[in-house]
């Protein structure tokens, strides 16, 4: 049966980059792109789009049997910080989404699944430097509950009814092309907005504030990995832990700082403060190296001049 992707939540921060380099590889029609609502330009016009609500089993299950889907990437979730504010609306979206798309397969009408997790999944009785793959986890998020939740449901279905079902704890994931929204490491696609724009940040962490990120071009080379894996080295259905890079607020400001000299940074921590405090600071992803051969290329000053490049470039060709 030929690959046919089904990318939920393609408009979003990773969705949008990951739908454009699936279509690169594999053509633009064994992809489909799906969201509650239109994206942008450059995605809209690369490939088929559907509208879809991730909540809604037959909303799915219409698109698969229309377009003959073989694997969902589910990329539709509520973040940790607008999460805290709709608490009911991010338990729904985050899990009535992974549960329609574990049944399709455990139906059988797709093949594969894709579902990011998040290092949400940990909590302040975390070890906090070098996280192991399996720890306390005690999330007090309601995002992190749910990814946590997800993670024992993915497991789950693997073992009662086979599903290949594959998964990454996602970190903090930094891009200049499509923004995050709602995240607590949003930040740190913001300080390089700012920085271009306006030559100064006011952080909603403090200085000190050690975050596990990711450059987005990792993320989306971890995720296609794991994908293309053999079944049988992927021996964690829960979720892997996943890492590149650990820095605070005001490692990235230096960096900044190298590039843009006058680049000044202040800090007035708010409640998303709370939820950095309560995340590993930094994580080990022994296993994912070993199982399937990850391997992140981007530090912190190889994304940094990456980030500034390309959106000097964004917006000069605004004016
Ligand atoms: C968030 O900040 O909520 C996300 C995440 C770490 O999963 N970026």
């Amino acid at each position: 049966m030929k690959k046919k992707i089904l990318i939920i939540g393609a408009c979003g921060q990773i969705g949008s980059e990951l739908t454009l380099k699936l279509r690169d590889i594999n053509g633009q029609n064994s992809i489909i792109a799906s969201d509650i609502r239109e994206g942008n330009k450059e995605l809209m016009k690369s490939g088929p789009f559907e509208l879809v609500n991730a909540i809604d089993y037959n909303s799915i299950l219409t698109i698969v049997e229309k377009h003959q889907i073989t694997e969902i990437y589910l990329m539709a979730a509520m973040l940790s910080a607008t999460g805290e504010k709709f608490p009911d609306k991010a338990w729904e979206l985050n899990m009535n989404s992974l549960f329609n798309v574990l049944n399709l397969a455990k139906e059988g009408k797709i093949q594969k699944v894709f579902w990011p997790s998040s290092i949400a999944v940990f909590g302040p009785s975390t070890p906090q430097e070098n996280t192991p793959q399996e720890t306390i986890m005690e999330p007090t998020t309601v995002y992190g509950i749910s990814k946590q939740a997800g993670e024992r449901w993915c497991e789950y279905y693997h073992n009662k009814y086979g599903v290949d079902v594959r998964s990454i704890r996602y970190p903090g994931i930094i891009s200049w092309k499509t923004n995050p929204g709602g995240g607590t490491t949003d930040y740190a696609v913001e300080i390089y907005h700012e920085a271009i724009l306006n030559g100064n940040y006011t952080c909603f962490l403090s200085e000190n504030t050690k975050l596990p990120m990711m450059y987005m071009d990792d993320a989306i080379e971890a995720t296609m990995k794991i994908m293309d894996a053999e079944p049988d080295t992927i021996k964690i259905r829960s979720s892997y832990n996943l890492a590149a890079i650990s820095f605070t607020p005001k490692e990235i400001a230096a960096e900044i700082k190298k590039s843009i000299p006058n680049f000044q940074i202040t800090y007035q921590p708010d409640s998303r403060q709370q939820i950095a405090d309560s995340w590993p600071k930094s994580i080990d992803d022994t296993k994912a190296r070993e199982h399937w051969g990850w391997k992140h290329t981007f530090d912190l000053k190889k994304m940094t001049n990456t980030m500034l490049e390309n959106l000097q470039i964004k917006n000069s060709k605004k004016l």
